[in-house]
């Protein structure tokens, strides 16, 4: 085909000639980093937006997620998603704990909350839910059972920047949230990511840890790390900022139109739109079953032979990776629905500028199936 390739996502950007300007400070202030002026204005400029009063920025997600299970002093075992990015296990190996995975809800594939209960043992210190595509949790149930056994809970919320339920931010919840600022984001600082804490001094401890546990010229307090965003970070957060609300909305009209075109798609299941929820469109997943003419994996073909190169996020579950499969909840009669899940998901391009010529092009193959 001559068409030029859609990918799955395309970052956006902030205008270069808006760029340069803060360039130009950053060059003859020659503060780069360590709280400069930028980073401290795009901490209050997120906090307002997000309406969420203690922020802490990050060079990336996994770097906030390391830190934020690092923050709360957990050991034992953590209660997770199989059905997530590898990153959200990963914070929890790194940080010497022991993921114990549980399945998901089919209707929102985060993790559900009846199932969390069998799988806590005197171990258990944590539950590291994923509000996974940007669809909340069930955040009362969680905390029902959080506050029941004395879990901390810790949001994997890479994906729900922006997301509002009916009480507000999804980030108020638990013990604390942790966003992705990455390139393929809503929002993206390039790489970079953040903390959202209860209070202060649980901010105070996170901006510690992210500066190598450093609390004074003279004091080190714990065992940090690097997590500090860059001046050059915060510059492009401020920028993206002005664009992202407009961004959704073009992102909200895409989702729009793939529901309206595949919802008689027999086999072709558009993952529920949750009620009561301001959505960010950071993905647009599809389920692909057996009265589909083919395959998810003969569609994703399809599709890449028509120029359209969607993902299978989340496939492989994490749970089916060299470093996790031999735990006994990796087991995958343990997992029925994410298993099904992930052989069924295909994520379809959605981001701001993919033309709605082209959500009709992807539409017409998905619905031409195996005879296109
Ligand atoms: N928790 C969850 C639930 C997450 O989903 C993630 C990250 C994290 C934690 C960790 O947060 P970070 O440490 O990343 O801040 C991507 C991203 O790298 C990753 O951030 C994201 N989740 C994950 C779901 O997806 P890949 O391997 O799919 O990325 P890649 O390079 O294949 O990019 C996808 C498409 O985007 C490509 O087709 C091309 C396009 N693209 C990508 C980049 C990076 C561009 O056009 N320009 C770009 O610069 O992992």
């Amino acid at each position: 085909m001559s068409r030029t390739p859609i990918l799955v996502t395309r970052p956006s950007l902030p205008s270069l000639a808006d760029v340069v300007p803060y360039l130009e400070k950053i060059w003859e202030s020659r503060v780069l980093t360590n709280s400069g002026p930028y980073h401290r204005e795009l901490e209050s400029a997120l906090g307002r937006y997000l309406g969420v009063e203690h922020l802490s920025l990050f060079t990336n997600g996994m770097i906030a997620l390391m830190t934020a299970l690092k923050a709360r002093n957990l050991s034992g075992e953590i209660i997770t998603t199989p059905y997530s990015f590898v990153a959200t296990a990963h914070a929890i190996l790194w940080n010497g704990l022991t993921p114990v995975f549980v399945d998901v809800d089919p209707r929102t594939l985060n993790i559900d909350p009846d199932k969390i209960e069998a799988a806590i043992s005197s171990r258990t210190s944590a539950i590291l839910p994923v509000h996974c595509y940007g669809t909340p949790c069930d955040t009362g149930a969680i905390q029902d059972v959080a506050e029941r056994h004395g879990l901390v809970v810790v949001y994997d919320a890479a994906h729900a920047f922006a997301v509002q339920d009916a009480g507000g931010s999804v980030l108020r919840h638990g013990d604390l949230s942790v966003l992705s600022f990455h390139a393929t984001k809503v929002f993206n600082t390039f790489e970079g990511g953040a903390i959202i804490s209860p209070d202060q001094a649980t901010k105070d401890r996170v901006d510690q840890l992210k500066n190598f546990g450093i609390v004074s010229e003279t004091e080190v307090i714990d065992v940090g790390l690097n997590g500090k965003m860059s001046e050059l970070q915060a510059v492009i957060g401020l920028l993206q900022l002005e664009q992202v609300s407009d961004q959704m909305a073009r992102r909200s009209s895409i989702d729009a139109r793939y529901r309206n075109a595949l919802h008689d798609v027999e086999g072709i299941t558009c993952l529920p739109e949750p009620e009561g929820v301001k959505r960010n469109y950071s993905y647009f997943p599809i389920l692909v079953d057996e009265r589909y003419p083919v395959t998810r994996d003969g569609l994703y073909d399809r599709l890449a032979q028509e120029g359209v190169k969607a993902r299978r996020y989340f496939y492989p579950l994490i749970t089916d990776f060299p470093v996790y499969c031999e735990l006994p909840s990796a087991d995958p009669k343990n997992l029925p629905i994410a298993s099904r899940s992930a052989a069924q998901v295909l994520c379809l391009p959605i981001y701001p500028d993919l033309a709605l010529d082209d959500v009709d092009h992807i539409c017409r193959v998905i619905a031409k199936g195996s005879d296109a």
